[in-house]
């Protein structure tokens, strides 16, 4: 059964009688702001970097002007963008359910832009640059091309790097810990506009379903995670997400 606009009927009784409700969003949630997913390609000079190549220590060290540009450009973008009806409702999703906990993969920032300070940030910040050598804080460095000289901390000369987790690297551990304890407590677990490739936050789901939570996925395409799901909407987030608040108020 299905509410108004495909939204199941089951996922809207389950939301209406949860007291603890979790949302893991990926790149999907801020496509409809103008921001590319991870996974397509960048425009225009970036669209010749595959990003899964870019996002790693060993890219960096080998190029670090390289994709310090890259880091930079996507500031750029993002600074250019704003928050969309997905991240708006989830923000009000923080009014509207006794405990509510948003966990994101996104390094945008919007879900913050959007109101949501303290959604858990499983993969860090395009803000909040630091030394790769000594960790220090550093403002972002002013580098545009792969040509470019790297930017380099002022302290101890280290090359700067952007606040994100990397392939290979840990995810901080309050916000993994945040993170699993939100997921393994949920009556109800969204997983949103994510390719659920990228472990650990793509175990999320599973973790929440093995303790009984009810898990539905928000995706225009199919996932690996698809077929574990209690309800799968195939909708935009930002159709989806405003869909699902008009049917729990209806
Ligand atoms: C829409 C839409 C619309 C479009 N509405 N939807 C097995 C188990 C555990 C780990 C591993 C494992 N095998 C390998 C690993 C390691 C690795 C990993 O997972 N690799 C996989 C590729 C297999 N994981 C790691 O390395 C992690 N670290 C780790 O495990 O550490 C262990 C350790 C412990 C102790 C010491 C040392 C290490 C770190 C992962 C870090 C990921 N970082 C990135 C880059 C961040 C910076 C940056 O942005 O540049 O995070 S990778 C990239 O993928 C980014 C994203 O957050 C993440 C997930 O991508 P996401 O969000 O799902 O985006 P897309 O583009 O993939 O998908 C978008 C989706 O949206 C699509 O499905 C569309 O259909 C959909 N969509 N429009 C709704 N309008
Ligand atoms: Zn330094």
């Amino acid at each position: 059964m299905m509410a108004a606009d495909q939204i199941p009927t089951a996922l809207v009784d389950r939301l209406r009688s949860a007291r603890r409700v979790a949302v893991l969003t990926g790149a999907g949630v801020s496509a409809e702001s103008g921001i590319p997913t991870f996974r397509d390609a960048l425009d225009g000079l970036w669209s010749r970097f595959d990003p899964r190549e870019l996002a790693t220590p060993d890219a960096f060290i080998r190029h670090p002007a390289r994709v310090q540009a890259w880091y930079r450009h996507r500031d750029r973008l993002v600074d250019a963008c704003a928050p969309n009806p997905a991240h708006e409702t989830l923000t009000d999703f923080y009014a509207r359910f006794e405990t509510f906990s948003l966990i994101t993969q996104n390094v945008d920032g919007l879900h913050r832009r959007a109101g949501s300070e303290a959604a858990v940030r499983l993969h860090g910040s395009l803000n909040d640059w630091r030394c790769f050598a000594c960790a220090r804080p550093a403002p972002p460095p002013d580098v545009r091309s792969e040509t470019d000289v790297p930017g380099r901390c002022p302290i101890c000369r280290g090359l700067l790097r952007p606040g994100v987790v990397w392939f290979g690297e840990p995810l901080p551990p309050d916000e993994l810990d945040r993170a699993m304890e939100a997921a393994a407590t949920a009556d109800v677990f969204l997983s949103v506009g994510t390719s659920g490739e990228v472990y650990p936050a793509a175990g999320l789901p599973e973790m929440a379903r093995q303790q009984h939570a009810f898990v539905a996925e928000i995706n225009p395409q199919a996932t690996p995670l698809s077929a574990g799901m209690d309800a799968v909407i195939r909708l935009p987030a930002g159709r989806a997400l405003p869909a699902i608040a008009r049917a729990l108020d209806s």
